[in-house]
């Protein structure tokens, strides 16, 4: 296991698009058990694979209170959503930052296990939220699009610059 290194805003990486996985492998099973991981420390309800660097179409999720519930979706798709309402987000990749983003209250989704199963779930509340944020990054999308472009580039400058000083405290010692 591994605690694996998220990608921040604005990592072009975070913009790939991902390919459906078609191999469910032990290869598969412990980059998903690096991801828990990685998502149970940051702490995270959810992560996809694109933050992480890795373009595999695989995200994960436990919404549960007790951290109880962990759910793997391998090739997820939406197959209804409805009532369309204004909820806070935020997201690892764009750290220190919430706004209000639209999403749909309530869904039904199809994705497969680590195993390839193939299982549809009903999502309502954080849940269904979590699976339209994860959705989005597999295609390369943050929540922030929906921002205005002004805010975005305040949060672009931002998290550039601290992502610079980062690396200069990396290289200074
Ligand atoms: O941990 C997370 N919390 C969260 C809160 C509201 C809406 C979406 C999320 S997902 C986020 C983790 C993350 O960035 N997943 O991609
Ligand atoms: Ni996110």
């Amino acid at each position: 296991m591994a605690i694996l290194e998220i990608l921040h805003f604005p990592d072009p990486r975070l913009r790939e698009a991902t390919s459906p996985i078609s191999t469910f492998d032990d290869a598969l099973s412990r980059f998903i058990d690096d991801m828990f991981e990685t998502m149970y420390d940051a702490p995270g309800v959810g992560l996809a694979a694109t933050q992480v660097g890795d373009t595999r179409r695989v995200a994960v999720m436990d919404c549960s209170d007790d951290k109880t519930e962990p759910l793997v979706m391998c090739n997820p798709e939406i197959l209804w959503a409805e009532e369309l309402e204004t909820v806070d987000e935020g997201c690892l990749s764009v750290p220190e930052h919430y706004d209000r983003v639209k999403r749909y209250a309530r869904l039904r989704f199809a994705a497969q296990d680590r195993h390839g199963e193939r299982y549809e779930m009903d999502a309502e509340g954080l849940l269904a939220q979590c699976v339209q944020h994860e959705l989005a990054h597999l295609d390369g999308g943050l929540y922030i699009d929906q921002l205005s472009r002004l805010k975005r580039e305040r949060i672009r400058r931002k998290l550039a610059k601290a992502a610079r000083q980062s690396e200069a405290e990396k290289a200074g010692g």
